[in-house]
């Protein structure tokens, strides 16, 4: 498979994330990326492009607010005014507008707009983030433009992850949403619809989010119960779209322990979800932290059952953007990501 992979992904490395109520070193490290990249490579399975495509900010403005890209462009250099020895720390959010506060209003205050912007304690700001996630955003873009120019599939090998990022906010170390700005940009070229498939632990809320009034870009979603499971106040089965996207929007919740039987008939099930809305092409949220030993998670899935849920993506018969997600057993997820791309290959046609 054509792999796109972002080299400046490590520009972004967090220090500490609030994690069950202390600050810990970060989960989402820049070795996630090194170790699929090696994967890739011992097993020979494809071209990997380490320059992505140049792109115009503006495309970014299709999926994201302006005032929130704003933010994220100049956001480190405002956190390093407010102390010079800011430099030396992550940013984090304190504050937040939760219900009855105003949203509308852009405050003056860095820390307020970071709350402004954000909805969790987890996901760290720093130096390098705003040049790692565009780049990242560039490497999906530029694996939708290759599927568009005829590649059965290509696979965006970045980070920072995407999937929890919405149009105006970052959070579960996501800031740009990778997956939705590939399936735009797929609308964009001529794709009358696009289907977003979201196999990561953690439910899409992000993605859910930007498209879910809308029916050209339907999401599916298979990731554990929001009543015990990040990110909880979003991906319940009830959620089915709104307005004209209505019955766009497929949840598919399971209980923290779940394994591979289990999961991969809600796999089937969502495939026949999307095989139903006839997409021209569909986006993967390929998220490795439904592996058993994910340190943040709570499936039960072995190495092995990776190149099972390639084989059955491949069974779509789709042209199929592969975005990396979430996966933190960083021994394993290079192992387990290659065994989804190399059983998708195989079975394709
Ligand atoms: C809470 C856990 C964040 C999970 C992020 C993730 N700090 N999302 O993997 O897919
Ligand atoms: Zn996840």
């Amino acid at each position: 498979m054509l792999t796109i992979h972002n080299d400046q992904h490590a520009l972004h490395h967090g220090k500490v994330e609030m994690f069950r109520g202390e600050l810990v070193p970060c989960f989402e490290v820049p070795a996630r990326v090194d170790h699929v990249l090696h994967e890739l490579q011992r097993r020979r399975l494809g071209r990997i492009e380490t320059t992505p495509d140049a792109f115009d900010d503006a495309t970014l403005a299709h999926v994201h607010a302006p005032r929130y890209l704003d933010f994220l462009a100049s956001a480190w250099d405002e956190w390093v005014a407010l102390d010079p020895a800011n430099t030396t720390r992550d940013a984090l959010p304190s504050y937040w507008p939760i219900r009855t506060f105003r949203a509308d209003v852009l405050p003056a205050s860095f820390p307020a707009r970071m709350g402004l912007f954000s909805y969790d304690a987890g996901t760290p700001l720093t130096a390098g983030t705003w040049t790692a996630a565009r780049a990242g955003a560039g490497c999906a873009l530029t694996a939708a433009a290759r599927v568009l120019g005829g590649e059965r599939a290509a696979f965006a090998l970045t980070r920072p992850p995407g999937h929890h990022a919405g149009a105006d906010f970052f959070g579960g170390y996501c800031f740009l949403n990778n997956a939705a700005i590939a399936a735009q940009a797929l609308r964009d070229a001529g794709i009358e619809r696009v289907a977003v498939l979201d196999i990561d632990y953690h439910h899409g809320n992000g993605t859910q989010a930007i498209f879910y009034d809308r029916a050209d870009v339907h999401f599916t979603s298979v990731h554990g119960d929001p009543h015990t499971e990040y990110p909880y106040y979003l991906g319940y089965a009830d959620e089915r779209g709104e307005g004209a996207g209505f019955g766009f929007n497929h949840n598919l919740p399971l209980p923290k322990g779940t394994g591979f039987a289990a999961w991969r008939e809600a796999l089937h099930l969502a495939l026949r979800g999307i095989a139903g809305f006839r997409p021209g092409a569909l986006v993967v949220s390929l998220g490795l932290d439904t592996f058993a030993g994910d340190p943040v998670a709570g499936f039960a899935l072995a190495t092995d059952d990776y190149l099972r849920i390639g084989e059955d993506l491949a069974s779509a018969g789709l042209p199929t953007v592969f975005v990396f997600e979430g996966g933190y057993a960083v021994a394993e997820v290079g192992v387990n990501a290659v065994n989804v791309l190399d059983g998708f290959m195989q079975h394709a046609g």
